[in-house]
């Protein structure tokens, strides 16, 4: 069976790794975004396919993003001389940015480097940016506007959100394979991650969001949001700054029409109705990824509604 996975950061990472441990992993594709990559010191960075290499590597960091047990000892050397040091690279991580940027340099797309990288980690699913050309997120607040991490990371994300904007989309063409992806698989499961900052940027590269709602594959999201609360990040501040009702059921609203089946937790089971009006089959399960177990839970009742 083929499966992709429309991907952000941490959650989506947490929720492929259960998911290779329910299906061939070679029958999975992940789709990710690249909204939030910068230029650090000249190297190119995509935090959210290095947070999904790496967890799915069993490799991530605390947090779930950078690797474990890493060190910081050229971040504070570069401090020392007066470089930025607000964006923490550390020193193990900083090879898998000095390898891509040199991928890229030698005239490799993204998508060829993701996917030297992914083989280097002994993975086996196909993981792909949603576009190889340059394609940031741009934050708009009340005091400016910001790229993505400015925005997250440097600002920790204490600016009131007043919209989003991909100044690259309407030049974006979607990698090599990825409409393909979409079109043809038998499932493809929109991961836990926030509706604007990771999935906004899949769906406004030209053709994804057409090739999604044209899609014969049964079409699934899940909640990022639990009990009125983002498992992480941002996304709650986001739905109420923007007007939206700061729920499972807010975010079930915002795919309207590209969705079969929207997964939200049993917390929120009284949504259900409402998910339902949305003309989507609501499924309530429990989705919190606790561990490896937790992970492996979630994407098996997933999965299992694809069945049904
Ligand atoms: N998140 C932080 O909150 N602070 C950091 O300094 C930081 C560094 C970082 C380095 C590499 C990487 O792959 C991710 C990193 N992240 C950091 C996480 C990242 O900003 C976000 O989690 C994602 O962009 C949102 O999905």
């Amino acid at each position: 069976m083929q499966v992709t996975v429309l991907a952000g950061g941490v959650g989506a990472a947490r929720f492929l790794a259960g998911l290779v441990q329910c299906v061939d992993p070679a029958e999975v594709t992940a789709i990710c975004n690249v909204g939030d990559d910068l230029t650090w010191h000249g190297l190119h960075v995509c935090p959210d396919i290095d947070t999904l290499l790496y967890t799915l590597a069993g490799l991530e960091g605390p947090d779930g993003w950078g690797l474990r047990d890493d060190t910081t000892i050229t971040l504070d050397a570069l401090g020392a001389v007066g470089g930025d040091t607000w964006f923490r690279i550390g020193d193990r991580d900083l090879a898998t940015h000095l390898r891509r940027t040199q991928l890229l340099a030698e005239g490799h797309t993204l998508s060829e480097a993701t996917a030297a990288l992914a083989r280097a980690l002994g993975l086996h699913l196909q993981v792909m940016p949603v576009t190889d050309d340059p394609h940031p997120t741009i934050v708009e607040t009340a005091t400016g506007d910001l790229p993505f991490q400015e925005y997250f990371v440097r600002r920790r994300a204490r600016d009131i959100v007043t919209g989003f904007r991909f100044p690259g989309a309407a030049a974006a063409r979607p990698a090599p394979g990825v409409l393909d992806a979409i079109v043809s698989a038998e499932s493809v499961i929109i991961a836990p991650s926030n509706p604007f900052v990771s999935i906004g940027p899949l769906l406004a590269v030209p053709g994804v969001r057409e090739a999604l709602a044209g899609s014969s594959a049964t079409r699934v999201a899940v909640s990022p949001i639990v009990g009125g609360e983002a498992i992480k990040g941002p996304a709650a501040d986001m739905l109420r700054a923007l007007g939206h009702d700061v729920s499972a059921a807010g975010v079930a609203a915002l795919y309207q029409g590209l969705i079969d089946v929207f997964v939200l937790d049993e917390i929120d089971g009284a949504l259900a109705p409402a998910v339902a009006a949305l003309g989507m089959s609501p499924l309530v399960c429990d989705t919190m990824m606790r561990g490896d177990d937790g992970r492996r839970r979630v994407a098996a009742r997933v999965l299992s509604a694809l069945h049904t």
